[in-house]
């Protein structure tokens, strides 16, 4: 794909301070918070797209990461009231939701012996009864059957309140979890940082400084971890510029994010319902943004199951990089907040298909980023 970015700079009528940034993103150079923002405020979707897909072309010359991947979910009861969350149910109304035991857990873990998966997620509610005891034998026990498989679990709102009830220090909660067998973290619980929105939709939860405590540890003790942001209800582009800075400032600091993922707030059945979700349009301007402000993480996101697949297929083309996984229909989040994908599940050929389709090169990868297999037609 070849592509004259000083041409079309050149050629159009941009506002000076637009042609400044296009300027630093041609020469990879870091943009401000103020640049940011005028990305959000003025930032054409086909200016940022243009400029994400260079940095993207850059990094990763067309190439698209996914992983075979499954997710355990231990329950949808929580202690926490975050409005936008349709999935938690609170423990006074557990017969409703869901609460699996330790065999439950581990049944679903055997179910793909033989199956080259790499990865099981696991990410629930924070059930006041599961404590970092269950979750230590969890983990061990997933290892000793299955040594291979990558276990990336527990948002850091889980962590710190399952670390908190063992009357332990951050360090030595994630300390046990490691022993045990927990190798990564995923991106969730961060939401938006600021204060100002942190209080209107999430108020009960960890905070942002406890937040960023969690994946600085995880990161001080070797292990890597993503980070997300819940995107398109009331924050403003202000607050995703805070929210994203403080990720690119611990990033700086410690180089332990493996990815970043944008996830689109949906209104199905929950207390912001009545806000209306982004248009597709905004969703790829917010990508592409992502790929310029964040700099110094590689990896740039779509989650397909809370975007639909289409809308995944598009962001290839506005600074993504990563699709995450196949998925196989083990997870609910999405799909009780209303998205498209009420069973998601993606085979290998499917998210094969869906990448050469857009004119890039599927490759799976593992959670770390190692490449596993590139994906030519042919092998297709
Ligand atoms: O923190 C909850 C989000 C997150 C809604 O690290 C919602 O690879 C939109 O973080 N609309 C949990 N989003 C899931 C998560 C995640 C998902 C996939 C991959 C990774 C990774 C991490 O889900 C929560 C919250 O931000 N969420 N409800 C909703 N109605
Ligand atoms: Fe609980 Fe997570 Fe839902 Fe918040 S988003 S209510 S912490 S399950």
């Amino acid at each position: 794909m070849s592509f004259n970015l000083s041409e079309v700079i050149k050629n159009s009528n941009l506002d000076k301070g637009l042609l400044a940034i296009a300027e630093k993103v041609q020469n990879r150079e870091r943009i401000t918070d103020a640049e940011g923002l005028l990305l959000f405020e003025k930032g054409e979707l086909g200016f940022v797209g243009a400029l994400a897909n260079y940095v993207a072309q850059d990094l990763h010359q067309g190439r698209v990461y996914f992983n075979r991947n499954f997710h355990i979910e231990p329950t949808n009861v929580c202690v926490f009231t975050c409005n936008f969350c349709s999935y938690s149910r609170q423990y006074k109304h557990r017969d409703d939701g869901w609460e699996l035991g330790m065999e439950e857990m581990l049944d679903i873990v055997r179910k793909y012996d033989g199956q080259p998966v790499t990865e099981v997620h696991i990410v629930g509610g924070v059930h006041p009864k599961m404590n970092l005891e269950f979750f230590c034998e969890l983990i061990s026990k997933i290892k000793a059957h299955r040594p291979d498989l990558h276990i990336k679990g527990f948002t850091a709102v889980e962590l710190d309140y399952m670390i908190r009830k063992a009357k332990l220090t951050i360090e030595e909660g994630m300390l046990k979890l490691k022993e045990a067998g927990l190798q990564s973290l995923p991106g969730g619980g961060a939401e938006i940082f600021h204060p100002d929105v942190r209080t209107i939709i999430c108020e009960d939860k960890v905070d942002a400084d406890g937040w960023l405590h969690i994946h600085e540890t995880a990161h001080k003790l070797g292990m890597h971890s993503n980070a997300t942001m819940l995107y398109g209800h009331v924050e403003k582009y202000e607050h995703r510029i805070d929210h994203m800075r403080r990720l690119r400032e611990l990033q700086d600091k410690t180089g332990g994010f493996n990815c970043f993922i944008p996830l689109k707030f949906r209104n199905g059945d929950n207390d912001m319902s009545h806000i209306a979700e982004t248009s597709v349009v905004e969703d790829l301007r917010l990508y592409a943004i992502s790929r310029l402000y964040m700099d110094n993480i590689r990896n740039l996101k779509a989650y397909w199951p809370m975007l639909g697949r289409q809308t995944a297929q598009l962001t290839l083309a506005f600074g993504v990089n990563d699709l995450d996984g196949t998925i196989d229909d083990t997870t609910k989040i999405y799909s009780m907040a209303g998205a498209e994908e009420q069973k998601p599940s993606l085979s290998t050929e499917e998210l094969c298909d869906m990448i050469h389709n857009s004119g890039r090169i599927p490759v799976e990868r593992d959670t770390l980023y190692n490449e596993i297999k590139v994906y030519t037609a042919e092998v297709v």
